[in-house]
């Protein structure tokens, strides 16, 4: 997407969703597109009011047969979502006749959008900056409440804020710096020093708060990968139809049942998991079950959470083993069945799981299943989240661990009194990073990369 001259022309999409609706709308943005729609929309006035609606007939460009019944938004150049002056026609949704629409402005001069791009000249007009930009993006294909709410926050330009503040605090430590170059001969004063090093300790530890920030961003947008796994009829089956209150998974008394791993949408608390039933881990001679078993492990490796099951009934078998396994992933046990003991046995498995066991469930009864979805929920901190300083784009995650890096160095290099020279190369290190996340002196194609994730007519 070269984006030289783009501006010049004018494009046109549907902006809605394909398939049929009550409405469809057609954007068209570009400096021409008042003069093209009205090609068609021969009601439209010569001077048009912006953010007004216009309703009349849409023909076709030879104005002989009537297309659709429409109404037409203009936007004035300027006060746009692109920043352009912009023409919106809401027509009937019937995908026909959009497509007929679409084919009439080609046909008078307008060019089909690409991927994003009606996003990437807000960009390109400085309506928006890339932050903001991503936003959009991550604000359309978010799948949980959570996920909306924070791209909104960032659409919004809170995170550009707190970018733009960063960026700031490197800007007032660098001129500093730099001033001392150009006009003193003895380097910086002590106290100075001491007002310097403060600022960026502190600037180092917001930077340090948003990259740890990302740990549970990645989580609420790419949704969290959660894998139930446990001997073989443990109930792992049960619990995940539990959970998710319908029999997806199939159960049976016989060990073995699940072969293959079967994986769920699962909602909690706002967010949105992926639940992974698992074939039960044994040694086994059985091919298939072989195979199951092999995909349970690597879909144990890929999960950000384990609930390991534990048969309340099945005293015989040795849990500890796999649980001492399972240490290095985090992992919350479930004791199920709890409804087929008896208080004494329940009492001495307590005593038998100790500091490994987290929550007591019966999937059959549906009892305690509250209990866990709080440990779920508090594991991940999502209550805790302080939402507007959370970062969700591995993008801005990149970027800010080398702003970091640079800004150590520039610390170092501070307290190891070497050269202002030395310092400042850091730190202009450090701003061009942070421009970088902002959207500024990227290259062509960095840019085509983050734009071409959008879909069309956006
Ligand atoms: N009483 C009682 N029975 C349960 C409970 N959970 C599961 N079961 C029974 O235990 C048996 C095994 O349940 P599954 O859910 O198929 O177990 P699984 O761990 O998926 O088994 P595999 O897929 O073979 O590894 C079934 O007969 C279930 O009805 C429970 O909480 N209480
Ligand atoms: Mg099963």
């Amino acid at each position: 997407m070269a984006y030289l001259d783009r501006d010049e022309e004018t494009i046109c999409a549907l902006t809605t969703g394909a398939g049929h609706s009550g409405v469809a709308v057609i954007r068209v943005s570009g400096p021409d597109s008042f003069a093209r729609v009205k090609q068609l929309c021969s009601f439209l006035p010569e001077q048009p009011e912006s953010h007004r609606l216009y309703y009349g007939l849409l023909k076709d460009r030879t104005q002989s047969s009537a297309i659709d019944e429409v109404l037409v938004s203009y936007f004035g150049h300027g006060r746009s979502y692109t920043g352009e002056e912009t023409c919106e026609i809401s027509c009937h949704g019937n995908p026909v006749l959009a497509a007929q629409i679409l084919s009439e402005l080609v046909s008078v001069g307008c060019r089909p959008a690409e991927r994003g791009e009606f996003t990437f000249r807000a960009f390109l007009n400085g309506r928006i900056d890339l932050v903001q930009a991503e936003s959009v993006l991550a604000l359309i294909e978010s799948s949980s409440k959570k996920a909306a709410q924070l791209s909104l926050d960032q659409l919004q330009g809170q995170l550009s804020q707190l970018f733009r503040a960063i960026e700031e605090d490197i800007v007032w430590i660098l001129s500093r710096i730099e001033a001392e170059i150009d006009f003193s001969t003895e380097g910086l004063e002590i106290i100075q020093k001491e007002v310097l090093l403060d600022r960026l300790e502190k600037l180092l530890a917001s930077i340090e708060k948003l990259i740890t920030s990302y740990d549970v961003g990645r989580l609420i947008t790419d949704g969290i990968k959660i894998v139930l796994a446990g001997k073989p009829n443990a109930g792992k089956s049960s619990l995940l139809n539990a959970l998710i209150k319908s029999d997806r998974a199939i159960v049976s008394p016989k060990p073995g049942t699940t072969r293959d791993t079967v994986d769920v949408i699962y909602k909690v608390n706002g967010l949105t998991a992926t639940l992974t039933d698992t074939a039960g881990i044994r040694q086994t001679e059985d091919e298939i079950e072989k195979l199951g078993v092999e995909r349970s492990l690597r879909a144990l490796q890929a999960s950000d959470l384990v609930l390991y099951i534990v048969d309340a009934n099945d005293l015989e078998v040795d849990h500890l083993s796999d649980m001492e396994q399972l240490k290095a992933q985090s992992t919350i046990v479930v004791l199920n069945k709890v409804d087929l003991v008896s208080g004494e046995k329940l009492k001495s498995l307590r005593e038998k799981l100790g500091q490994y066991l987290s929550v007591e469930v019966s999937a059959t009864l549906g009892t305690g299943l509250e209990a866990l979805e709080s440990k779920i929920a508090a594991h991940f901190r999502l209550e805790s989240t302080d939402e507007t300083t959370v970062i969700i784009h591995a993008r801005h995650e990149k970027n800010l661990k080398l702003v970091h890096e640079a800004l150590v160095r520039a610390r170092r290099d501070f307290l190891d009194q070497m050269s202002s020279e030395f310092i400042c190369l850091d730190l202009r290190e450090a701003l061009s990073g942070i421009g970088k996340i902002l959207g500024r002196g990227l290259g062509e194609d960095v840019i085509n990369l983050i734009f071409k994730d959008f879909c069309i007519g956006k």
